[in-house]
């Protein structure tokens, strides 16, 4: 390492947990082009921020974002926000002239995120990087299946079937958190975990979504208000309030080189946990990631001799596989928290090595269009809609 980079989080809830410990943990594994010090983290109210810089390993707290991001010894601004606040902190970041790494979905509509993403072009220009959080396309498994479908291994792509699912929500007494209001969150199960399978499938395609159809529907409108906040949950109190986003998202879309894809993001699937899978289909081969299997993938070589077709399972912990030589001995298991330290890798190479990180605000940009699109087509019986990039 020839420098450090010293960095304030704002925001410290989930995310924040998982942020905080690819920063601590990154440097100790990975040989970083630049040491990050986790300088100050920062955060609503004084005793809850301060008791999460002691528990992280931050060293200091502040409530102020603004005097956070005004500081000399701050470099890079890591937001870990609920979606409304995005554009703005980011947007006052990159003009103080800090790199800035923000959580997806990058905002909570396409206006903001055209914002964002003018303000890191031209943040760019002075050498200040920004990139979107869409962390799982660093889980190695992920990063492998990208590269066998850019060498051809499964031929041209056809088809692509991709899905995020969860049943955190399936409890009609679940309460309601900021992930339900639309205010904060921008939609539901679509822009907070759709947007998860719209990246990755792109990601590992290396293709864009075109156009759309689609439809969203809230299955619960009425909801327990937050106690107190636990993990993605929390407890209910007395008092009930309106679910102002979808619970669930179903949308077809075509690719740029014309093939199809299949997408569905819901909160509301009986028995799956964190089920983000994608499944890709070529004129050679087929392959599937699945996160709830994330150290392997599927593999199919439509060209073995028939005797011997069928899917088989790699196992993706090898040293030569993507970011796992300075983890462990081979054949040893990598688990969710690993994606933020590779996130951590990449982001402190690309300002060290003055290269633009992606994904790109520009890449956070495409997908907040993607949603918004499927929001418009479901406004309009499911017709087809353009992504407009
Ligand atoms: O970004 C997503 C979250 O908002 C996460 O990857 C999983 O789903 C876990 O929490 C939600």
């Amino acid at each position: 390492m020839t420098g450090t980079l010293r960095v304030a989080m704002i925001g410290h809830g989930f995310m924040g947990a998982a942020h905080s410990q690819g920063w601590r943990v990154a440097p100790r594994f990975f040989d970083l082009p630049l040491d990050p010090v986790m300088q100050v983290v920062t955060g609503r109210d004084d005793a809850t921020t301060a008791a999460a810089a002691a528990k992280w390993g931050w060293a200091e707290s502040s409530t102020d974002w603004r005097e956070t991001i005004a500081r000399d010894d701050v470099d890079v601004v890591d937001i870990v926000t609920p979606g409304d606040t995005h554009a703005e902190i980011a947007i006052a970041a990159l003009e103080a002239g800090k790199h800035v790494l923000c959580e997806k979905p990058l905002a909570n509509s396409v206006a903001e995120a055209e914002a964002m993403t003018d303000a890191a072009a031209r943040a760019e220009a002075r050498g200040i990087r920004a990139m979107v959080g869409f962390t799982y396309r660093r889980v190695p498994a992920a990063t492998f299946a990208r590269s066998l479908v850019a060498d051809g291994r499964i031929g041209e792509v056809r088809q692509v079937r991709a899905e995020y699912l969860q049943d955190w929500l399936m409890d009609p007494e679940a309460p309601m958190t900021w992930r339900l209001d639309r205010a904060k969150a921008g939609s539901g199960s679509l822009g907070d975990i759709g947007a998860h399978a719209v990246d990755l499938a792109e990601f590992i395609t290396g293709q864009t979504i075109d156009s759309v159809s689609g439809i969203v529907e809230t299955l619960v409108d009425e909801r327990p208000l937050l106690g107190e906040s636990v993990g993605l949950s929390g407890t209910a109190s007395a008092e009930r309030g309106r679910v102002t986003v979808d619970d669930v998202a179903f949308f077809t879309g075509r690719l740029n080189s014309g093939a199809l894809a299949s997408f569905e993001a819901s909160r509301y699937r009986t028995g799956r946990k964190n089920a983000l899978r994608v499944e890709v289909s070529g004129t050679r081969g087929a392959l599937a990631f699945d996160l709830e299997r994330l150290n392997e993938l599927e593999f199919y070589d439509a060209t073995a001799p028939e005797t011997e077709l069928g899917f088989r399972r790699i196992l993706v912990t090898e040293h030569d596989h993507p970011y796992l030589a300075p983890w462990w001995p081979t054949g040893h298991m990598l688990g969710y928290e690993h994606g933020f330290s590779h996130q951590v890798l990449d982001f402190t190479t690309a300002i060290a090595g003055a290269s633009s990180p992606r994904p790109s605000f520009a890449d956070g940009l495409h997908v907040q269009r993607v949603l918004d699109a499927v929001e418009r087509s479901s406004a309009a019986d499911s017709r087809w809609v353009q992504t407009n990039d």
